[in-house]
């Protein structure tokens, strides 16, 4: 997916949440890359809940409407005692705020761009504003937008409110106990991991999600935290295209020069939404079956042929894929567009085609909510997560269980007991669920066939 910056200067972003109480932003539609056009608008920002526009222009302005209310088409006038437009210049240091006359005029909610009367957004699917102050709201032309009716950017955001959701539950929806004594505990228990089966030492687990959602720091946050100091073997930041262009698995050891642990972690190219861009899924299902090798480069215009470079032609057991593991930036769910999520849609059924188990790591937690930044601990507690968590248990289909909220290591210097805690159980119940692959490939080989070989392949 390719990452959409909002426009908004962290000044002026401080500025307009000075406007509210204890709010998130959350970029819906930027019309540069989505298009200024009325239905675009709509696609993106019908039934979002309260949304602030920021429309930009070459004054220098930043201006717009917030309303508490949905866009919807219903051809109605729709009231909102809470609606009001805004304007923030370099000049001021407060923004603008106008209330409506009345206290409870919104907007009318057509099938055209944003109409609150004295300001209509979007007009003729052009980078146009209509200004007609005193309709509705009353201000200064020159106050709100200099006068310049030609917008530069047109943004909506949705404005999460915080100040409730973002409160602490009384009582924490998972349990985690965040200790030396358990961080030890799971690593052992992680060092000692052994599966069923025993033509298998280690366990697969293939890593995919959008371009920086942050599959590659997973398997540099492991490592470090098995190697007892900070590391980036894999390539890791922020770009538009994916910054991984090959399919790597890469084993963790324990300490420097150490055995390899019972893992592997596979890091794939980030998704992307158009068909030509990013991991494709015929070269998924190669991986799933094992035959595409370390250092495959990957090119999404020409998947792994059984005669290319890289292929491995006859995989066993211990060279396929044992579990999926989603990779989804929690500030990032809810601009999941719906081409992503129909990747996705194809890549879980094919997945369960296979009868691969899948886990989601919600990632970025401290970046989600400002809780958690000051305190991972607070992450099951945190009903902002907590919520992200269901709508993307929803958005993709797979149930709140295998979502795991997650923080990596990404710019710190010194390892952190919370953090490896949190990134140690993702790790636990990433091999409990591949449990559940290796007994599905027991119960395959359960007939009288195969008795002998299962008897010889289990691990007594
Ligand atoms: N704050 C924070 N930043 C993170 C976290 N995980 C990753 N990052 C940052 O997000 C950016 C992208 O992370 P990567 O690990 O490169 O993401 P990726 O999924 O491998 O990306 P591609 O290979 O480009 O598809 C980097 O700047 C990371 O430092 C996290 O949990 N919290
Ligand atoms: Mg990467």
């Amino acid at each position: 997916m390719s990452v959409v910056t909002s426009n908004l200067s962290v000044e002026n972003e401080k500025k307009l949440l000075s406007l509210f109480g204890h709010v998130r932003l959350h970029l819906l539609y930027k019309a540069s890359v989505h298009g200024y056009t009325a239905t675009t608008f709509h696609n993106r920002c019908d039934h979002q809940g309260p949304t602030i526009i920021a429309a930009y222009n070459n004054e220098g302005f930043v201006f717009g409407a917030y309303t508490a209310k949905d866009y919807a088409k219903t051809q109605q006038n729709i009231t909102d005692e809470k609606a009001f437009l805004y304007s923030m210049s370099a000049g001021s240091d407060k923004p603008l705020k106008v209330a409506s006359n009345d206290g409870q005029s919104g907007f009318t909610d057509g099938d055209g761009g944003p109409n609150y009367g004295a300001l209509v957004f979007l007009v003729d699917d052009e980078p146009d504003i209509q200004s007609n102050p005193g309709t509705g709201f009353t201000f200064t032309p020159e106050q709100m937008h200099g006068d310049d009716l030609t917008l530069t950017e047109f943004e909506v955001y949705r404005v999460e409110d915080l100040g409730g959701g973002g409160r602490l539950l009384a009582k924490p929806w998972r349990k985690i106990m965040w200790t030396d004594e358990i961080k030890l505990q799971l690593k052992q228990d992680i060092q000692s991991y052994k599966p069923v089966i025993k033509s298998v030492s280690q366990a697969k687990v293939l890593l995919v999600g959008p371009v920086g959602s942050g599959k590659s720091s997973f398997f540099n946050s492991i490592n470090s935290v098995f190697r007892g100091n900070m590391t980036s073997q894999a390539v890791s930041g922020s770009a538009v295209r994916s910054l991984t262009t090959q399919f790597r698995t890469y084993s963790v050891t324990a300490g420097k020069g150490g055995k390899p642990l019972p893992l592997i972690l596979c890091d794939t190219m980030g998704l992307e939404e158009t068909a030509d861009n990013g991991l494709d899924m015929e070269d998924l299902v190669s991986i799933f079956k094992g035959h595409v090798q370390d250092r495959y480069q990957f090119s999404p215009s020409a998947p792994l042929q059984a005669d290319s470079n890289g292929y491995k032609k006859d995989p066993t057991l211990k060279d396929k894929i044992h579990c999926m593991v989603y990779v989804i930036d929690s500030t990032k769910i809810a601009l999941l567009s719906d081409k992503i999520l129909e990747k996705l849609a194809a890549i879980r059924k094919k997945t369960n085609q296979m009868n691969i188990p899948q886990l989601v790591l919600m990632t970025k937690v401290d970046g989600a909510c400002p809780l958690v930044a000051e305190d991972l601990k607070n992450v099951y507690l945190s009903s902002y997560i907590q919520k992200k968590a269901q709508e993307l248990s929803s958005k993709l289909g797979i149930p709140l269980a295998c979502v795991l909220p997650l923080k990596n290591y990404s710019q710190e210097i010194d390892l952190d007991l919370d953090v490896d805690v949190l990134l140690m159980n993702a790790v636990k119940q990433i091999l409990n669920y591949t449990d559940s692959f290796f007994d599905n490939q027991e119960e395959e080989m359960d007939t009288p066939h195969n008795a002998k070989a299962k008897y010889e392949e289990r691990v007594v």
